[in-house]
């Protein structure tokens, strides 16, 4: 698939980055954008070779949320019934393997629920995070008001979404929405250099984590921890998790080949 307002590279040859690339309009999400980054993704998820991937966008902005342009027009039969935007922005929920957001700029409304739908935010010290539809007459539609909640409590969550003020990136990470916080120039490099940590390791395991730690949020405690006891009791039928204690006991590094 030919790409327009999204870029796709590879690093290393195992970790996939796009880059979100409509500049002028400070990326902001249409339907094209989200096809094209759901396509890139996919195929990422589908190659072998890749461990893990990010999504970054520009200095300026991460994305500023859904195209209000596009929106304007659109009745209640398009949204609901011909599905003009819901269509395409869950795709990055199935991915399996790791999703990196490096943040920088605005990350505001669609923009916001993205990097929350990524499994992990680093944000580069100029970034700011916001749900400001409720200035537009609308609310998120995209996850906002139920995966905020749960990143940042309950208080910090209806204060963005009811004022819809923007949090900067100290008070995100200090809220727990970020898992740290950059300067701007190291940002590609140090989401680089997760991704590079996570690309070491088995991709069995790596996927397998990322599934359970998901599943704390769609399940209770007792059904998550089951969940869990039984995907540590799978990996030990991995070639890796000999591979990977082999390794430790023989002091000598683990060189995992996913399987
Ligand atoms: N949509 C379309 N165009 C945008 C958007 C946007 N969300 N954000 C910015 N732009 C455009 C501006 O119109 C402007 O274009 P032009 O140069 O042609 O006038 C250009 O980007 C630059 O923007 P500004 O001049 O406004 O730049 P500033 O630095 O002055 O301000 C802000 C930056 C604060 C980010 C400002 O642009 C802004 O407030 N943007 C809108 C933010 C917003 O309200 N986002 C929420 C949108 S609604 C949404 O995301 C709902 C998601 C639902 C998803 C549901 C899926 C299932």
């Amino acid at each position: 698939m030919a790409y327009e307002l999204i870029e796709v590279r590879t690093e290393a040859g195992k970790v996939g980055i796009v880059t979100l690339n409509r500049p002028k309009q400070l990326n902001a999400l249409n339907n094209q954008l989200m096809d094209e980054l759901g396509a890139a993704l996919k195929s990422f998820d589908a190659d072998p070779a890749i461990g893990c991937m990010i999504i970054t966008g520009s200095e300026k902005a991460f994305a500023a949320g859904a195209d209000i342009g596009a929106m304007a027009s659109w009745s209640f039969k398009d949204v609901y019934k011909d599905d003009y935007i819901t269509r395409n922005w869950e795709t990055i929920r199935g991915i399996r393997k790791p999703v990196i957001a490096a943040v920088s700029g605005f990350a505001l409304g669609g923009g916001c629920e993205l990097t929350m739908m990524c499994d992990f935010i680093i944000a580069a010290d100029n970034a700011k995070f916001g749900q400001p539809e409720i200035k537009l007459g609308i609310i998120p539609g995209a996850g906002g008001t139920q995966r905020l909640p749960r990143a940042i409590g309950k208080a910090k969550a209806m204060d963005m979404a009811l004022t819809g003020r923007m949090m900067d990136a100290a008070e995100a990470e200090r809220s727990g929405l970020v898992s740290r916080v950059v300067p701007l120039d190291k940002l590609m490099d140090e989401a680089l250099a997760a991704a590079l940590v996570i690309c070491e390791f088995s991709q069995i395991a790596v996927m397998a984590a990322k599934e359970s730690v998901n599943r704390a949020f769609e399940t209770g405690l007792s059904d998550g921890v089951m969940f869990e006891r039984r995907m540590f009791h799978a990996l030990f039928a991995t070639a890796d998790q000999k591979e990977g204690m082999d390794a430790f006991v023989n002091k000598r590094k683990a060189q995992f080949r996913n399987e």
